[in-house]
């Protein structure tokens, strides 16, 4: 039984709402924070979503992303055998180097620091020594590669798709054109009455174990973006969960293994700071909250459109979810592999 945020044992040196020591076992320090809710009871539960046979790919293609602020798309090149000395024959590898994050990708435990004490989950201090480590076991820092000790990531995954379920209000409502568009380049905080609102629409409501995946449609703009999606993106305002304590504190108190959506950072941008004021990026709310805080990994940028048609067409937002990141040391981000399977 976990604690509600409430309830949440103090953490010397940290704010009220530190899930750090909870998952921690026989003197162990925990690297995998929230993935540990996945009993074999719950991903035995969520098995039993994989019934139609049917299985959708959330994964964008590495190089589709046409606004990759600054992250580095992939430099794919083919290696011949024979450029690597082999006399004859034929055959083919490939050499890749890309940022993890610059498409479909988890956000590790590490990607993100709790900003005032510059720590990550559980107090591990992330450095360029510490993620260095060439084994697995000689890694102790919450890092990706951690998730392959059980087996990766296999939940229930339940898609939240506010892009459509705002349009479908506002056409409701008589709106049209621009006005009834949820654009993800738009100031579109989402709050926690809003995924509640779709989630009953939806006829969908959370278990323990669940991954939470939020559609705004960025994806999709992403991939071919029109002069007038240059435009809004020019405002620096991104659609996404609204970063606050409240959003924190409901997140916790579902007991989501992890959350997802497709957009770049899952929480809206600007940041509001506590005080009210607009923030900067740095003053990210929920990355703290949840990555360090909480030990819960942020899933970004995953290819929605295809999992929304499938959910509306069969009236089903829930599905079995599976994910795993690459298998590397110290690995920060890392590309999802994540599949719906009906
Ligand atoms: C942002 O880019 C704001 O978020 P992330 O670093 O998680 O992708």
């Amino acid at each position: 039984q976990l604690p509600t945020f409430d309830d949440l044992p103090p953490v010397k040196g940290m704010s009220h709402g530190c899930a750090w020591g909870i998952f921690d076992k026989d003197g162990d320090k925990d690297l995998r924070g929230t993935l540990n809710i996945l009993t074999p009871k719950v991903v035995a539960e969520a098995c039993k979503e994989a019934r139609d046979g049917i299985s959708i790919s959330l994964n964008w293609p590495l190089n589709a992303n046409k606004v990759p602020m600054g992250r580095s798309p992939p430099l794919h090149k083919h290696v011949n055998f024979k450029d690597s000395g082999l006399s004859k024959g034929s055959g083919w590898d490939d050499q890749l180097t890309f940022n993890t994050q610059v498409s479909s990708q988890w956000d590790s435990l590490v990607h993100w620091q709790h900003q005032e004490t510059e720590l990550s989950y559980n107090g591990t201090k992330a450095t360029q020594e510490g993620l260095s480590a060439t084994t697995t076991e000689g890694n102790k820092m919450p890092t990706l590669d951690h998730w392959h000790t059980s087996g990766g990531l296999v939940a229930r995954g339940v898609l939240i798709d506010i892009k459509a379920w705002y349009e479908a209000r506002a056409a409701k409502d008589g709106k049209t054109g621009d006005e009834a568009a949820f654009h993800p380049f738009e100031e579109h905080r989402i709050t926690v009455s809003d995924i509640e609102a779709c989630a009953k629409d939806q006829k969908v409501s959370f278990r323990v174990g669940d991954v939470l995946i939020i559609r705004t449609g960025m994806t999709e703009v992403l991939s071919s973006p029109k002069p007038t999606d240059f435009a809004k993106m020019q405002n620096s305002q991104l659609a996404g969960v609204h970063g606050c304590i409240e959003s924190a504190k409901w997140i916790w108190d579902q007991h989501f293994s992890a959350v997802a959506g497709d957009s770049v950072a899952f929480e809206a941008l600007m940041p509001i700071k506590e005080d009210g004021s607009v923030g900067a990026p740095e003053d990210l709310v929920l990355h703290p909250w949840l990555l360090s805080m909480f030990g819960m990994s942020i899933g970004e940028l995953w290819d929605l459109k295809a999992l929304s048609e499938h959910c509306k067409k069969t009236e089903r937002y829930t599905f079995l979810l599976t994910s795993a990141p690459l298998n590397i040391p110290g690995l920060v981000g890392s590309p999802s592999n994540a599949l719906a399977i009906f």
